[in-house]
């Protein structure tokens, strides 16, 4: 029999938006602890696992997560302790059982996701393994080398992410050709200075919004980034296209009015239709070297998915995100309405890591790229995304260049290189 759980102790801490969000403390038997976090997102999907909050005004403004802490102490911790903690399924599948609803409305996809991550995280120390390895070996996932993910920077944003700046929400940069993940940070990161001149040359501000990325205010259309992009790719002194390529998540769903059927583009006064916004997204495949497009039409749009699919999946990386969400489920109807090849992952979106890994094999079992993602409400410091990212040989972390949680990313990310003495 492995180490057990001792005890289960969750608290608020600060999330990277400076109000609380849930980190978990998991002891064994053998004294070992281990510590996870959750972060979460501000254009969250209507479909995603539920966050309790305790809307209470008094503290925080209502974003006080003392309801969901207490789920884990009083009620997950009791039903957990004595449990093999290397016996993640069962733990995961305890907690949502004990939940008993579809989307864990009842305890909180924060409080078990939380636990789920901490208990990886003590059983990886239990068994001497680096988290990476851990889990790949705990879910018997049947990559046999380690082909680390590359950065995909988001390096422009707006929509919830940043007042007055475009209404689409993310210009990303994804590296495609550098030797090394090392190299393919530097690389990213000195495009990011250089767009940074770019952006001041054209007059617009370099302020960053919640993801760290620059959120110019004053920009005038949904489509200036990329011509700035491209240049900002030129000027550090490399190819568009060849050596980095630009990926979009416009996060539609937040754009969508549902009444009538149509995409709100405040920037340029515009209402555009579902086939509309195939038809801006296929044009701008022409101009610019885009390789993949997020969240493009809304989280309930299918029609508009398929078409977009059908359109333009043979040209370019259709990823779910809002209409994914993580969830097996989901992206099952992905798979038979033939609306997708790319699925965004965020742990936090389904709640439990066993569910997460099963997600991701779905995709990978149709090719489908992994990109796993870092959330744009509150980040914390964590960096199991990494691990989890590493583990599943993921295509792409979604990640911003700048502010402490989103660098602590990339950060472990090359220390993962060096361990594994990957050149
Ligand atoms: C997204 C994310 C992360 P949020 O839409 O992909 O960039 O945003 O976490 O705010 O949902
Ligand atoms: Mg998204």
């Amino acid at each position: 029999m492995g180490a057990t759980i001792k005890n289960i102790l969750a608290q608020e801490i600060l999330s990277s938006d400076g109000s609380p969000t849930i980190e978990a403390t998991v002891t064994l038997d053998n004294g070992i602890t281990a510590v996870a976090s959750v972060p979460f997102g501000i254009s969250a999907g209507v479909h995603e696992a539920k966050m309790i909050l305790d809307n209470d005004p008094q503290r925080y403004n209502g974003k006080g997560m003392l309801k969901s802490c207490n789920n884990v102490n009083n009620i997950i911790a009791p039903k957990l302790k004595g449990s093999v903690v290397t016996n993640q399924k069962r733990i995961d599948k305890i907690m949502i059982d004990l939940d008993g609803t579809k989307n864990k409305s009842k305890l909180g996809g924060n409080s078990i996701l939380a636990v789920s991550l901490a208990c990886a995280r003590a059983a990886s120390l239990a068994k001497g393994l680096p988290l990476y390895k851990y889990i790949r070996q705990y879910y018997k996932i049947p990559h046999k080398k380690w082909i680390l993910p590359k950065p995909m920077m988001v390096v422009i944003e707006g929509g919830k992410h940043a007042d007055q700046s475009t209404d689409f929400q993310e210009y990303l940069m994804s590296v495609l050709g550098a030797p090394n993940i090392r190299e393919a940070v530097r690389w990213g990161e000195e495009t990011y200075q250089s767009l940074k001149i770019i952006l001041n040359a054209r007059g617009l501000n370099t302020n960053v919004g919640n993801e760290g990325a620059f959120a110019p205010g004053g920009i005038i259309s949904n489509e200036e980034p990329l011509s700035i992009i491209v240049e900002a790719i030129e000027k550090a002194g490399f190819e568009p296209g060849r050596d980095i390529a630009i990926s979009l998540d416009p996060a539609t769903s937040e754009l969508y009015d549902a009444k009538e059927g149509t995409y709100i583009l405040k920037r340029e006064s515009a209402q555009l239709s579902s086939s509309q916004m195939v038809g801006l997204f296929k044009s701008w495949l022409t101009k610019y070297p885009i390789i993949s497009i997020e969240d493009a039409l809304a989280e309930d749009d299918w029609e508009g998915w398929q078409a977009l699919y059908r359109e333009l999946g043979d040209k370019v990386r259709i990823v779910g995100d809002d209409l994914t969400v993580t969830s097996k489920e989901r992206v099952k109807k992905a798979i038979d309405r033939q609306a997708i090849n790319a699925v965004l992952i965020k742990l936090n979106q389904i709640g439990t890591l066993t569910e997460t890994v099963e997600t991701i094999a779905l995709g990978q079992e149709h090719n489908f790229w992994q990109i796993v993602s870092h959330r744009g409400g509150g980040e914390t410091n964590d960096t199991f995304l990494v691990d989890l990212a590493v583990a599943v040989n993921a295509e792409y972390i979604k990640v911003g260049p700048t502010r402490g949680e989103r660098t602590a990313k990339y950060n472990r990310l090359m220390a993962i290189e060096s361990e594994l003495k990957l050149k």
